[in-house]
């Protein structure tokens, strides 16, 4: 383009731009995020921000205080993936700023869009390791899909414009906008853009006919298809096409952790979850089933075949689902749609690309085989998924090595039959709640069986930190998650080692009247690390164990007590005979409350396929 035409387009940009009042940086800013349809932030002040909390208070805004960033950042991100929009979140420089950091992985990630405005030190300060001084921007860069640093008071309605466009477009992501005080303070009369041109950057990708054809040729060949579906689904808003498209052509679905209420899981063509602790059946589905090894050096010995279509959609093919990748759906072809090109080819290479918004996609392939029907039917083998279901269900029992455990010689002597079990406080929640509740989780065995024994309907039901593993991520996520949705039951199904690392979001609960619930299950353990040691270290503990190890006895810590120090009401629970009755409790209060259900540490997470290795090695 010309210079001269360049000026002229900018120029008519600006006629097109609306002029605002004078006002200083702070305000413009907070403008903006109106400007947005931002309804809550999350954001806790300091120097460098304080300003900007000034502005907060003139705002029609909601500014929620959370007790800890972290816990303000995790929350935003709940919000985000309860909603659909950008969540938002706010911290001072350096401390503030870095305590925000896990939640921008986490959202990374996961593709979750949060935009993170930071406090910076003056312009003038940057560089000369200033009180509270990090360089947020260069720190963040990885684990961003965009960041700024603001250095112009003109520049900010465009900065917020493109960063809330750019977090929630395309593949989400996270987007960081580091704030210096001085242009905070300055004053300026804002330019506000009705529209943003970025160079380089159409997210709206469109697969085209010829290529969606060759799917359904793909199909109409294909003996033993698959879908394969991921977080993309749920972000794209896809989860009607998808279920019409499995309808029509009568293909089985199988997501990830990410993907989970993508598909109705009580569905009958639906799989659950697969990967390391998904379903046998979905494992065999897609990689097909083998004679179990032992030793991971023994020849594989394949009992039946898995897919020999495996339809990719808004996935990643993240090594928790994969396993060893080479032998993952080994000898099917794999067809992958997603809107970043990144993704394709980078964990497993396939013999279908195809760079395409996935909603877009499955629309345009119901409307063809709307017009033309798929003739295929694939009955044989949904004969053998049927069988596969049968021999293989999700189950557990109270095993002899629970009887034998420390935690039944503890607490219940004399009671052994009373003993809670976590996958059963999942099943009776999701009983009690008609599988209607939306829920969070920490990280840990808890969150697979969450995964497991609660079954998710729709999307944006079952919120985790699946790709950073954050603990501390549950309680903050399900206020997040309240707050966007007051009219659901939001439940965070915690780890006692999760729920303590952002214990202190029981304030903002409280403060805030956000009737957000938490389910400790309780083991007093860390539990995932406690099974690792149980299979690769000859239960060698290694600092896993959480209660008091003077008193055994004694529950440690007092979750309890804890929580009525902030207000919230809470009660524990033992025996069996008193669940049902202390999770009604839970669901009816009108407030937040936390419920400890004490639970044995001996428990392990099944099925399991050790990191790196196949579906030949999995125990189910
Ligand atoms: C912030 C963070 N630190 C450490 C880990 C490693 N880790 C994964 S699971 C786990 C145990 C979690 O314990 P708990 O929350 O009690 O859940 P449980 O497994 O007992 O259900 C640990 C330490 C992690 N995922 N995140
Ligand atoms: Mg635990």
């Amino acid at each position: 383009m010309s210079k001269q035409s360049q000026t002229a387009e900018k120029k008519q940009a600006t006629e097109r731009a609306e002029v605002g009042r004078a006002m200083k940086g702070c305000e413009i800013l907070v403008e903006a995020l109106e400007r947005e349809g931002v309804e809550t932030i999350f954001a806790y002040p300091g120097g460098a921000s304080m300003e900007l909390h000034q502005a907060l208070t003139k705002s029609k805004i909601r500014t929620i205080l959370p007790r800890h960033e972290q816990g303000g950042s995790f929350a935003a991100e709940g919000y985000a993936r309860a909603s659909g929009k950008a969540g938002v979140c706010m911290a001072t420089s350096g401390p503030g700023a870095t305590n925000l950091i896990s939640a921008i992985a986490d959202a990374y990630m996961d593709s979750i869009p949060l935009v993170s405005i930071t406090g910076q030190v003056p312009q003038a300060m940057i560089g000369k390791g200033a009180f509270q001084e990090t360089d947020f921007f260069g720190m963040t860069l990885p684990i961003v899909k965009h960041s700024y640093l603001i250095t112009d008071i003109n520049d900010i309605p465009r900065i917020v414009k493109e960063a809330f466009y750019i977090a929630t477009s395309g593949r989400p992501g996270p987007v960081v906008i580091d704030f210096p005080k001085n242009i905070q303070q300055a004053k300026a009369q804002p330019v506000w853009p009705r529209e943003i041109n970025l160079r380089g950057y159409h997210p709206d990708k469109r697969a085209d006919d010829l290529v969606l054809n060759e799917i359904i040729g793909l199909i109409e060949k294909a003996e033993r298809p698959v879908l394969y579906c991921g977080g993309g689904i749920i972000s794209g808003n896809a989860a009607e096409e998808l279920r019409q498209f499995a309808e029509a052509t009568q293909i089985p679905v199988c997501t990830t952790i990410m993907g989970c209420g993508a598909f109705p899981e009580t569905h009958p063509l639906s799989l659950r979850w697969l990967g390391m602790h998904g379903t046998a059946y979905a494992n065999w589905a897609v990689s097909g089933e083998f004679e179990h090894r032992k030793n991971v050096d023994d020849a594989m010995v394949k009992k039946k075949e898995g897919a020999d279509l495996l339809l990719a959609f808004g996935v990643r093919f993240d090594d928790r689902v994969t396993g060893k990748v080479d032998e993952f759906c080994k000898n099917g072809t794999i067809v992958h749609i997603d809107v970043d090109q990144s993704e394709h080819n980078k964990n497993r290479k396939v013999q279908l690309a195809i760079e395409s918004d996935i909603k877009y996609a499955l629309h345009r392939l119901n409307e063809m085989i709307a017009k033309q029907p798929v003739q295929k039917k694939f009955t044989a083998w949904g004969a053998q998924i049927a069988e596969w279901k049968k021999k293989a269900p999700l189950h557990y029992e109270v095993t002899s090595e629970v009887l034998k455990s420390q935690h039944m010689k503890d607490h219940l002597t004399g009671k052994e039959s009373e003993v809670i079990l976590p996958q059963m406080v999942i099943e009776m929640l999701y009983e009690l709640t008609n599988g209607d509740a939306i829920i969070t989780t920490g990280v840990g065995q808890h969150q697979m069986w969450a995964g497991q024994y609660y079954k998710y309907k729709f999307p944006r039901q079952f919120l985790t930190s699946a790709g950073l593993g954050a603990m501390g991520y549950g309680y903050p996520a399900a206020l997040g998650a309240k707050v966007a949705c007051p009219d659901k039951q939001v439940v965070d199904i915690d780890g006692d080692g999760s729920f303590v690392m952002n214990v202190q979001e029981l304030a903002t609960a409280h403060i805030e009247k956000i009737a957000a619930k938490a389910l400790i299950l309780n083991n007093q353990h860390l539990g995932m690390v406690v099974q690792w040691e149980d299979k690769f270290y000859e239960g060698n503990r290694g600092h896993t164990f959480l209660g008091d190890p003077e008193n055994r006895h004694q529950i440690y810590p007092d979750y309890v007590g804890m929580a009525k120090s902030f207000n919230v009401p809470a009660e524990r629970v033992m025996f069996r005979k008193d669940l049902r009755a202390a999770l009604q409790r839970m669901l009816d209060s009108k407030e937040p409350y936390l419920l400890d259900v004490i639970t044995p540490y001996t428990e392990h997470v099944m099925p399991f396929i050790p990191a790196g290795k196949t579906v030949a090695d999995m125990i189910y």
